[in-house]
């Protein structure tokens, strides 16, 4: 039965376990509300005003107008951009977070943190047009910061966000700002969105659809200042070798998970943990302190610092039902509110950390960048607590986990190619791409469904297209699949890529003293590390000398889930990737809206929705995109 959800093996292990201790889970809660609703599904309910909600008649001769009169393309596009808006504001609230905590380190404000990256800091003042020669490192991360944070604030609608002019190929801006579409100021976009699609405003589908691309480029910009932020406070990602699945959980240690989005806290944790090892120990942990990841939180930690991934979205629920985890520590999004009851199941202490972000029947621990080591110190002390608590009766880590070789920014991928050619990084891959040893990059990203069996779609055509020498890239629960499903090592390389790709891949494997090839696919971070690919893109692009919709590049989020994959996939059209999506996106009630981002979007922008829930189709589809390319390059 456990099949059917999820390809995890770790499910087959512990949903009898959920259902034996009468425990729900996210499946049985996906099962107990079929039929879901069709109107919801098509996007064609409008809860906007009290009026309603109001409902459109697909296909009957029952309304087809709400009550103010807003039509299904209306009602549609109002819907789907609203999600666009909340993607934007919640990628871009974790930027904000991380930029503040730059400016607190350059003021002296904040003792716990420090500039981890100088390097990067000055490779990104350079970037941005700040002045960097000769000044102090903390004088230039103040001014990258209030650049950054100015982003936020500019009212000048003709001057698009700095950090989205930083981060694109000229045509690519050219074409956006001749739409209209580039963002000038983050918040000024979201709040835009909110306002015209309140009742009785915009009306128009295609002005809305517009004004939600702006949200999404919006979004990009916030993704783009928050992982590169991030990189100069808590080191940018260098390949690491690790492990992933809930076998990483021990039995004589206290488990710790780290949970959500956000290294802010999460980072500290690690520092913390190492230096209460001897507490855990007394406690009679004789492993000590071990920390794992969930989510994307885990993934910032994994491409970092190594620490294994534990489960991606739909696992966080196995990882609590293995009754080993002893603390699970969450910051934002992504946090089933389900955890709560999971773990009053258990010992388990959920300590939630953000004030915005507080879930009923869980301990709070109030974070502060101020206080930040403190608030960590504080929560290993309650992990150790609660491990002095555990029932080692009820104790089941299934033994599963695999190999994962993890850490490959943009800096990581073009210093492996450096390793090739030290004059210019970018000429391997570039000749690679142009000879055919590499077919296309296709970027895996996004979520976990339960409209999707878990991991399934992302393995299957994974190893499809490797089989055709597509180079693999992925970031978010998509690289925690394949991290968890063994795709992330050498073996798998030797295992499943076409002879050409893996003649690459090995050549720069051992070029960078790994003793074989790359791991088939890259994990190049969390879902707010997508920007990591696109600069990749972007210098790919450049060196040809063409646009971004030029490149033999796909993306493919096949269990798309959140109002962040909302956003992100749209960005990813208007930067002109085809991009996949295995489930139907929520706005075929309007045909005006559907057309919009899968046929109009390609002649605007290059870049086009392509929704195939078959994996083996997905594939296909996405090699004939790719060969169409190509053709197009003359190549
Ligand atoms: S956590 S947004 S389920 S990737 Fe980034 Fe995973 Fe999607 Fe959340």
């Amino acid at each position: 039965m456990n099949q059917n959800f999820s390809l995890d093996p770790s499910a087959s292990v512990l949903l009898p376990v959920a259902k034996k201790e009468k425990i729900d889970t996210v499946w049985d809660r996906h099962k107990a509300m079929q039929p879901q609703c069709g109107f919801g599904q098509l996007g064609i309910c409008c809860r906007v005003c009290w009026k309603g909600p109001c409902r459109i008649d697909p296909f009957g001769d029952g309304p087809k107008r709400g009550i103010c009169g807003a039509n299904a393309d209306v009602i549609v596009a109002r819907n789907v951009v609203r999600m666009m808006a909340a993607g934007a504001a919640a990628h871009s609230e974790h930027g904000r977070h991380v930029a503040l905590a730059l400016l607190g380190v350059a003021e002296g404000r904040l003792a716990d943190y420090q500039i981890r990256d100088e390097a990067k800091l000055r490779r990104i003042a350079g970037r941005l047009g700040i002045e960097e020669a000769g000044r102090g490192s903390h004088e230039v991360a103040r001014d990258v910061a209030l650049l950054t944070l100015a982003d936020f604030q500019n009212q000048d609608h003709h001057d698009p966000c700095t950090w989205i002019k930083a981060s694109l190929t000229e045509k690519r801006l050219d074409k956006l700002a001749g739409l209209e579409v580039l963002p000038h100021n983050i918040d000024a976009v979201v709040t835009g969105i909110m306002a015209r699609t309140n009742v009785g405003c915009d009306a128009d589908p295609v002005n809305l659809v517009l004004g939600g691309v702006k949200g999404a480029l919006a979004d990009f910009n916030g993704m783009a200042l928050a992982t590169e932020l991030s990189d100069v406070l808590f080191g940018t990602p260098r390949p690491v070798i690790t492990a992933a699945n809930l076998g990483v959980l021990k039995e004589d240690a206290v488990n710790i998970a780290l949970h959500g989005h956000n290294p802010l806290l999460s980072d500290l944790v690690c520092e913390i943990a190492h230096t209460m090892e001897d507490e855990a120990r007394r406690a009679g942990a004789s492993a000590g302190i071990n920390l794992v990841g969930v989510c994307c939180t885990g993934n910032e930690v994994l491409v970092r610092h190594g620490i294994p991934l534990a489960a991606n979205y739909l696992s966080q629920e196995l990882a609590l039902l293995t009754g080993a985890v002893d603390a699970m520590v969450v910051d934002v999004q992504c946090i089933m509110p389900s955890i709560a009851e999971l773990g009053s199941c258990f010992h388990t202490e959920i300590v939630t950390t953000m004030d915005d972000c507080k879930i009923t029947g869980t301990r709070h621990v109030s974070f502060k960048e101020e206080t930040g080591a403190e608030n960590a110190r504080q929560i290993v002390t309650l992990a150790i607590e609660a491990f002095k608590r555990r029932n080692p009766q009820r104790v089941l880590i299934p033994d599963f986990k695999e190999t994962s070789i993890v850490g490959f920014g943009a800096e990581a991928i073009l210093e492996a190619l450096a390793l090739l050619d030290a004059e210019d990084p970018l000429k391997p891959l570039l000749d690679n791409v142009v000879n055919g040893n590499i077919r296309g990059i296709a970027l895996f990203a996004g979520c976990n469904s339960t409209n999707a069996k878990q991991d399934s779609s992302f393995v299957t055509m994974a190893k499809k297209l490797a089989a055709e020498n597509v180079l693999l890239l992925a970031t978010g629960c998509g690289a925690g699949a394949f991290a968890k499903h063994g795709l992330m090592n050498q073996e798998a390389t030797l295992a499943w890529a076409g002879e050409t790709l893996k003649g690459v891949l090995t050549a720069i494997g051992e070029a960078a003293g790994l003793g074989g090839p790359l791991p088939l696919v890259l994990h190049m971070g969390s879902c707010v590390d997508n920007s990591r690919a696109v600069q990749v893109a972007v210098a790919l692009a450049d060196k040809i000398g063409v646009d971004l919709d030029a490149l033999p590049l796909v993306a493919s989020a096949p269990e798309a889930m959140s109002e962040k994959a909302v956003a992100i996939g749209t960005w990813s059209i208007a930067l002109g990737l085809p991009t996949h999506l295995g489930i139907m996106p929520q706005v075929t009630g309007s045909k005006v809206v559907t057309d919009l981002v899968t046929e109009t979007a390609k002649e605007l922008l290059g870049g086009y929705f392509l929704v195939e829930p078959d994996p083996e189709a997905a594939a296909e589809k996405l090699l004939a995109v790719i060969d169409e390319r190509r053709r197009a390059l003359g190549i």
